[in-house]
């Protein structure tokens, strides 16, 4: 390649990265009443800054080649800070290795950028293979934490099984997300961990966590679904007693395993979670995000689980290196009670949908439990098909008539 025409191409590829980042986002217009997806992903892999992939010395990449390709861009934990948007990304090179790194932005749908560099989360005495979906939890000791799934090779394979993992809960924390503090994975008394988040406030004046216990690396098994438990310390975190608060269940969108979302957000009806539920196809694991409320005075007790799923993939979202799979570990919930939710999309892309706190408090609160069976299910639709009917009806409404009757 010449000198022109390596320049033509770094201005071709700047151009391209450019057209991505400033691109403005769409709200997708009427939606479900319950949120409003936005057209673009907010992150993509091509979001990364391009001196992260390429070498722009013409001397040393005289064909200005990739370098170091990144595969993918997903499960970002969230937060604002100072009115600024920040998503901490998991970021995975074409080595499959994932590392975190933030982008920010004025606003809530678009405008990402990524900072110059990665975040450099120190490691423990043992480490970590492989970090992923950070959730960030603003606490009220001052601190942000950041909790992470950390795999290792387990190291009881035989030597022939190299796929064998063991996942656990990394913690670190910051006042300020560019320096991180490595604190001590969280122990308990389950083989693996994922999918650990930090409650928000003291309970009982302890540290208060989400977890997901699991006998396999891929497998619940008898984890069973969302777990509880306490620690006095949060530098060498130890989860004594884990209690199940979020059954997996047969023949629902959790039937396989479950995991909590972000931290939840809190409201005067209760704390709003939200959380991914899977179950298997004939196509393979199918993840849809769910949502549940938990009592004020007692997170750990649910008080509200709307049936169904509140989103499940569609369209592009359905297609990518795990398909059929949305996964969300960040939102920001805004004063003005604005919800951003950070999902990603078969393990690929980021995406953002909006809503607020008082729809979400509604559809908790409205939405009817998943009745368990066909039978049920029936009789559940045809309440609310009597209720409308007969509504319909009764109002001086010549649209809805036209339409309807
Ligand atoms: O591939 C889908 C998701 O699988 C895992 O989630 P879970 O532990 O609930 O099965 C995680 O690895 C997650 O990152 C991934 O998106």
């Amino acid at each position: 390649m010449t000198r022109k025409e390596f320049d033509q191409r770094c201005v071709q590829l700047i151009e391209n990265y450019r057209n991505i980042i400033e691109r403005k986002n769409e709200k997708e217009p009427c939606g479900n009443g319950i949120f409003f997806r936005y057209k673009y992903p907010v992150l993509t892999a091509d979001h990364t800054p391009l001196f992260w992939r390429y070498d722009f010395n013409y001397e040393t990449n005289p064909y200005l080649m990739e370098r170091m390709g990144i595969n993918a861009v997903f499960n970002p934990g969230a937060i604002e800070l100072n009115g600024k948007f920040y998503l901490v990304a998991r970021v995975e090179g074409n080595d499959r290795k994932s590392f975190f790194a933030v982008a920010e932005s004025d606003s809530p749908v678009d405008g990402f950028k990524f900072w110059d560099y990665p975040l450099e989360i120190p490691e423990t005495d043992d480490p970590d293979i492989n970090v992923y979906d950070m959730r960030l939890t603003a606490h009220e000791d001052g601190w942000i934490y950041g909790l992470f799934c950390t795999e290792r090779k387990d190291p009881d394979a035989p030597p022939w099984d190299t796929s064998a993992a063991v996942a656990q809960c990394g913690v670190a924390r910051t006042k300020d997300l560019k320096n991180w503090e490595r604190l001590a994975d969280i122990k308990t008394n389950s083989p693996q961990q994922r999918n650990v988040v930090l409650h928000p406030e003291f309970v009982k004046g302890k540290y208060a966590f989400y977890t997901r216990p699991q006998d396999g690396f891929i497998e619940a098994g008898t984890g069973g679904g969302i777990g509880w438990g306490l620690s006095d310390s949060i530098e060498e975190a130890v989860i004594e007693e884990e209690t199940i608060i979020d059954q997996k269940e047969y023949h629902t969108i959790k039937e396989v395993k479950n995991g909590q979302g972000p931290a939840p957000i809190k409201t005067d009806k209760g704390w709003i979670h939200i959380a991914h539920g899977v179950r298997n196809t004939a196509a393979g694991l199918r993840y849809v995000l769910y949502a549940f409320m938990t009592d004020l005075h007692a997170p750990e007790r649910v008080i509200y689980a709307p049936g169904g799923y509140f989103l499940a993939p569609q369209g592009e979202e359905r297609v990518g290196d795990v398909s059929n799979v949305v996964f969300c570990n960040g939102l920001i919930a805004r004063q003005n009670s604005d919800v951003y939710i950070y999902y990603a999309s078969s393990d690929t892309r980021c995406h953002v949908a909006e809503t607020t706190v008082d729809r979400l408090v509604d559809y908790c609160i409205n939405t009817p439990q998943d009745p368990g069976r066909s039978y049920a299910c029936v009789m559940q639709r045809m309440e609310l098909i009597e209720k409308n009917l007969k509504y319909i009806n009764k109002v001086d409404n010549s649209l809805m008539k036209m339409t309807f009757l």
